[in-house]
């Protein structure tokens, strides 16, 4: 039987370089490691409204990438960084934007298109395999699997943390049907110690233990998954933050260090967003502005529902009109709710300057 061609570590190492992806790795396929501490996240509620991490079948799936890919046999895993300066100070009647999203391209775009040139270079060595590609949507555990193939570890926060580059990494993993060299284990990985400060500095809580975030209480979940009312008792807690967090990453002591590597950040054309003509955006007008970005995700209604919370929170009697306007004439009964809870908040003159913890 004729013997398939291989590439060694290095000549994947060398590709991954050459097309700007800052860290690989190769695991071989088996049982989904850490799989179980997903079931029992699941079966906790944890997912809130996640139906599509929670459902039995997407359960089932999630146990073994041969049920993805039944010819399955190495897990390629990439990582590239989103690394970059500390975040603008915040203008007035603005708010924060997650670090993942200040670019103006979707980086499930962009992190695919290399994974794919790097596969496509493997290909073109050994010969045609199949395979599948993902970035973020797809059916596998990629923190869990990026672990085994050795980027890094599992921090408290449940981010992957990869010694050089830090956490701001976006994650891309890909199933192959083909046998290539397992990356070794490292015997010398650091984790993150006695240090607690994610956990501690979430304002909402939302890491109940280390290692497991419960989603309903994390204000990327409420800020951008979520759809419906923010629970009344967090909407304070939200402080400035009108499109994700990025709290418990911005804490840790291993994103304070120099980033290695290609530290390929987006420009950071949406760091912050003026709130008031948030209130006003119809489908139009949010698709010509966010549908190339990650912000399409949190809909044009959950994202005026954010900037209404931000607004009270603030505290700017300039944010009166447009809150005004929307409690009265929104078309959503939920935003024309939170401006009316912008409103009663202004009055009591709450004030959060910013909770950036730079
Ligand atoms: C659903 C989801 C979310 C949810 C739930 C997050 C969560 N912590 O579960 C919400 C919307 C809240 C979210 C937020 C964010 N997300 Co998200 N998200 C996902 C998604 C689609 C699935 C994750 C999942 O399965 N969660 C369920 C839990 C149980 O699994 P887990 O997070 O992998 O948790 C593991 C650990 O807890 C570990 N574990 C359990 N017990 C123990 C015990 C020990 C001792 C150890 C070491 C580990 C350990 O095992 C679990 C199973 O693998 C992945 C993409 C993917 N397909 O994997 C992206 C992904 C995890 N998200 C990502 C990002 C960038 C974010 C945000 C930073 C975005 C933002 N700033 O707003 C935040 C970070 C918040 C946080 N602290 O997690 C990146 C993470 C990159 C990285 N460095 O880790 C991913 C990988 C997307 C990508 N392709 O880059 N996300």
């Amino acid at each position: 039987m004729m013997q398939q061609a291989t590439v060694s570590p290095q000549q994947v190492q060398h590709w991954a370089d050459e097309e700007a992806l800052d860290a690989v790795g190769i695991a071989p396929v088996g049982p989904t490691p850490r799989w179980e501490a997903y079931r029992a996240w699941v079966a906790q509620g944890y997912a809130g409204g996640m139906s599509y991490l929670a459902r039995a079948d997407a359960v089932a799936r999630r146990a073994d990438p041969r049920e993805i890919l039944p010819e399955a046999r190495s897990m390629l895993v990439v990582a590239a960084s989103y690394a970059g300066p500390p975040p603008p100070a915040l203008p007035p009647l603005h708010g924060r934007v997650s670090r993942y999203a200040w670019g103006m391209e979707d980086y499930h775009r962009w992190v695919l298109r290399r994974l794919e040139a790097l596969i496509g270079r493997i290909r073109a060595a050994v010969g045609p395999f199949p395979y599948r590609c993902y970035v973020d949507t797809g059916p596998v555990l990629e923190r869990a699997w990026a672990e085994v193939a050795g980027l890094g570890w599992i921090g408290k926060n449940t981010n992957l943390i990869h010694s050089d580059l830090g956490s701001f990494i976006f994650l891309g993993v890909a199933p192959l049907g083909i046998e290539l060299p397992p990356t070794p284990p490292s015997s010398d990985l650091p984790d993150c110690g006695a240090c607690t400060r994610c956990i501690e500095a979430c304002p909402t809580g939302a890491i109940i233990e280390p290692h497991v975030v419960d989603a309903r209480r994390c204000l990327s979940y409420l800020t951008i998954e979520h759809r419906g009312p923010i629970p009344t008792e967090l909407r304070p807690l939200m402080g400035d933050r009108v499109f994700g967090c990025d709290i418990c990453q911005e804490v840790c002591p291993w994103n304070r260090r120099p980033l290695a590597r290609h530290a390929d950040a987006p420009t950071p054309a949406h760091a912050t967003l003026a709130l008031s003509p948030l209130l006003d955006l119809d489908q139009t007008a949010f698709r010509a502005r966010f549908r190339a970005t990650p912000i399409w995700r949190a809909t044009p209604d959950g994202l005026a529902r954010n900037a209404a919370i931000v607004l009270g929170n603030l505290g700017d009697p300039a944010a009166r009109p447009a809150l005004e306007r929307a409690a009265a004439s929104h078309p959503s009964a939920m935003v024309r709710e939170h401006a009316g809870w912008g409103l009663a908040t202004l009055a009591k003159g709450a004030q959060v300057t910013s909770n950036s913890s730079y």
